[in-house]
């Protein structure tokens, strides 16, 4: 018998999909099993820091209804789940010598053992923003690199050694701009440092996103180094790190706009993918920060360099671009979804920043693979539940999403791996409160029952209509004839 080799249109039979979560922004249970408290805990409930006032105490009750999350999940038919674990879960205290909790090693080695048997990758993210608030307390987290350094890895470790049997994709850190750029220079984030006193008391955001941002670079690099030296052999897994990062277009064919958009990309994205992809900090970013952006050391430097074993990206829009303002946080460049002529880039989201517009996302992926985005419905949060399950402009956000993704892979030969939509549950959006919505799966918030929306149908029967078959073992269905 032959195996027939997959049409062209479709994405290989090994390439990864799923849906994502985070830990805090699902899980609830925050006092329970010997979690020590995280930088989101207390900071949720300062009045003014969420929209709508509410905090990640409950979320989305993942804590204890994981089972039916996993059941959701082998109902959509994924490949994967990408989820985050809780730092102060598995070290209440965070630090290299506080004592590992059992209880909270065993609530995701059950997790993880399930989603096994089911057949499902997991894809494991070790910090997606929920530091322990011991560390913050002791020495204020990620501005002081010699310790967060050793107490990442040290937490990384642990992670390695009690589910590096079972997990063999990890990801270090989830976008290392938002937790720099909004914890500590807009201030919107936990923990809230910044220059805007009407904001926080404390922070200087000409200094400190940039060396927090120093701080995460080093931390994930040494983590890879020890997954390497220590683990890789015996468990085989992949190691890399998840950057965030919009697409950027110039406002019109000036030539500084056209700068400006480059601009915008090297602020927002190889900050980050520079040192680690070519082992230094953007030109820009020297030039628009001088002195106050950190410097590596040699040694640190050829540690930094390739640390990541692939390149992960979430990139939910695009932006038009605009040289000018002050706004280092975006390179000195103003964004806007408004074309010259008056017409908007695309559907609007509940979310002031988010558009849809697919085409930028092709050619974001010209430059990068293994991804993940979302889209937040206008309004989904104050709509009828029939209504909300019948989430239009969400399917064809991810219609424009899927579709930009194979004319990338099968047209522009992009090299996409894997593929995550954010998000598998509605769930606590950070300073949004739960006013934003962007699961694929409808959760009531007063009774906790999850609902799958339309975008959940379309997105597993588009994937699964679009990867190819296992080619060893193909389905009696496929090879017989009709
Ligand atoms: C993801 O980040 C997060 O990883 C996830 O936790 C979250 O639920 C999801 O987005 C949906 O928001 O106007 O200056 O405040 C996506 C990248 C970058 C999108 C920051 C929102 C707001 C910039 N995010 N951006 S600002």
């Amino acid at each position: 018998m032959t195996t027939q080799s997959p049409p062209q249109h479709k994405l290989s039979s090994d390439f990864i999909w799923g849906f994502a979560t985070a830990s805090f922004q699902i899980e609830g249970s925050t006092d329970v099993g010997g979690r020590g408290k995280s930088i989101w805990d207390d900071y949720a409930r300062i009045p003014g820091k969420t929209m709508d006032g509410r905090n990640g105490d409950v979320a989305t009750d993942s804590y204890n209804r994981w089972a039916e999350d996993i059941d959701l999940l082998v109902s959509y038919g994924v490949k994967s789940y990408r989820f985050s674990l809780s730092w102060s879960r598995i070290i209440p205290l965070g630090g290299r010598d506080d004592p590992v909790s059992e209880e909270g090693i065993k609530f995701y080695s059950d997790f993880i053992d399930a989603l096994v048997a089911k057949g499902i990758t997991p894809f494991v993210t070790l910090y997606h923003w929920d530091l322990p608030q011991a560390l913050h307390d002791r020495y204020l987290g990620w501005l002081n690199k010699e310790e967060i350094v050793q107490d990442y890895v040290r937490y990384s470790r642990v992670c390695f050694e009690r589910f590096g049997d079972r997990v063999k994709h990890w990801l270090t850190m989830n976008e290392p701009w938002c937790i720099s750029i909004l914890g500590y220079g807009r201030g919107v984030f936990a923990p809230g440092r910044s220059s805007d006193r009407m904001r926080s008391t404390e922070g200087d955001s000409t200094t400190e996103p940039w060396i927090a941002g120093h701080s995460v670079i080093l931390s994930h690099a040494y983590a890879v180094k020890a997954y390497r030296e220590e683990f890789k052999e015996t468990q085989g897994g992949q190691i890399g790190i998840t950057l965030n990062g919009d697409w950027a277009i110039p406002y019109d064919d000036s030539p500084e706009n056209i700068e400006a958009a480059q601009n915008a990309l090297d602020a927002a994205i190889g900050w980050f993918a520079d040192p680690i992809y070519l082992g230094h900090y953007p030109a820009y970013m020297k030039q628009m920060l001088g002195d106050r952006l950190p410097t590596f050391t040699e040694e640190e430097l050829t540690i930094v360099k390739a640390s990541s074993d692939f390149y992960g990206m979430n990139t939910y829009t695009t932006n038009l671009c605009k040289a000018g303002g002050e706004d280092e946080f975006q390179g000195k460049t103003e964004y806007t979804f408004t074309r010259p002529d008056g017409t908007q880039l695309g559907p609007q989201a509940h979310c002031a920043w988010l558009q849809d517009y697919p085409q930028g996302f092709r050619d974001l992926l010209n430059y990068l693979y293994n991804v993940q985005n979302g889209f937040a419905v206008k309004d989904e949060n104050t709509m009828s539940l029939e209504d909300a399950l019948q989430d239009e402009p969400r399917v064809q956000y991810y219609r424009g999403v899927t579709q930009s993704l194979i004319d990338a892979v099968t047209k522009d030969g992009v090299d996409v791996r894997a593929y995550f939509a954010w998000s598998l549950l509605d769930n606590f959006e950070w300073a949004d409160g739960y006013v934003t919505r962007f699961g694929v799966t409808y959760v009531d918030y007063d009774t906790q029952k999850r609902y799958p929306k339309d975008s959940a149908k379309f997105v597993s029967k588009w994937f699964k209509e679009h990867v190819a078959e296992d080619e060893i073992a193909p389905k009696v269905a496929e090879v017989a004839p009709k």
